[in-house]
C-alpha cells in the first residue's frame, strides 16, 4: 500500500511516509506538568502546559491505530546525579533543585513518580521510552540507533517545552538528516510568547529546521 500522504504545513505542504515516520513525545512528565515538580520550582505556571494533553492524547491514539512508531522521552537523572553536570544542577535559583525531594519524589530523578509520564499519555508495551540527561533527545541516548534500526526518516515532534526540549531535539534531528514536523497544538511552553515565536522560528526562512502543522492535519492523514 502507498504509505505516502501530503499534509498541509508551514511553510509549505510536506509529503509524509507513514512507514518511515515516528511520533516523538517529549518529556510529558509529571515533573513538568504538575504542581510541585521541576517546572514549578523554576517559577513557572504549570497550567500553561495542560492544554497540550487533550490534542496530544488524540494524536497518540491516531498514531497507535495507524501502527506508527511511537517514542516517548523523559528528562531526568540517575539517583546519584552522576549524569547531571554541575552547570545544570547549580543553574539559577530554583526553590528546589534536581534531586531534592518534591511533591512527587526526588525532582527529575529516574524511577520517581514525578519523573514519569502523565497518566493520560502513559507508554504502551512495545513503545520506546528514551531517558535523556539533557534537553535534546539525541545527546547521550540510544535514540539515533533506535530510529536507524526502524528506517525512520521523518519525525512528528510533540511535547514540552516548545522552546527548550522540543527545539533542541528538533534542531538536533534536523542536523542528523530527519525531516521534522512540529505539531503546533501538541507542543507547549510556560510562556505564551515563546510558544508563538518558537513555532514561527521553525518554519521561517523556508523551514530553516523543520515544518509546523496542526494535529488535525496529521490525524486526518493517519485515519
Ligand atoms: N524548563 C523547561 O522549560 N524545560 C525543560 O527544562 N525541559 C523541557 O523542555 N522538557
Amino acid at each position: 500500500a502507498d504509505t505516502v500522504t501530503t499534509i498541509a504545513a508551514q511553510p509549505e505542504p510536506i509529503a509524509i511516509d507513514l512507514a518511515r515516520t515516528a511520533l516523538v513525545i517529549i518529556d510529558m512528565q509529571r515533573d513538568f506538568l504538575l504542581p510541585g515538580g521541576f517546572g514549578e520550582t523554576l517559577g513557572n505556571d504549570v497550567a500553561q502546559l495542560q492544554r497540550v494533553v487533550g490534542p496530544l492524547a488524540d494524536l497518540l491514539a491516531a498514531a497507535r491505530a495507524a501502527d506508527l512508531m511511537v517514542i516517548h522521552t523523559r528528562e531526568g537523572h540517575l539517583p546519584d546525579l552522576s549524569d547531571c553536570p554541575p552547570a545544570k544542577l547549580n543553574r539559577g535559583a530554583p526553590s528546589k533543585r534536581i534531586g531534592d525531594p518534591g511533591a512527587f519524589g526526588r525532582i527529575l530523578i529516574r524511577g520517581e513518580y514525578g519523573h514519569d509520564i502523565i497518566d493520560e499519555l502513559a507508554p504502551m508495551a512495545g513503545e520506546v521510552v528514551i531517558d535523556k540527561p539533557g534537553k535534546g533527545a539525541f545527546y547521550a541516548t540510544e535514540l539515533a540507533a533506535v530510529l536507524a534500526e526502524r528506517g525512520i526518516t521523518q519525525l512528528l515532534v510533540t511535547g514540552v517545552t516548545t522552546e527548550v526540549c522540543v527545539h533542541t531535539t528538533t534542531r538536533e534531528a534536523n542536523d542528523r538528516g530527519f525531516e521534522c514536523v512540529v505539531v503546533s497544538d501538541c507542543v507547549g511552553s510556560y510562556f505564551p510568547e515563546f510558544q508563538r515565536v518558537g513555532l514561527e522560528m521553525i518554519a521561517a526562512q523556508g523551514g530553516i529546521f523543520g515544518w509546523t502543522a496542526a494535529s488535525g492535519e496529521l490525524i486526518a492523514a493517519l485515519t
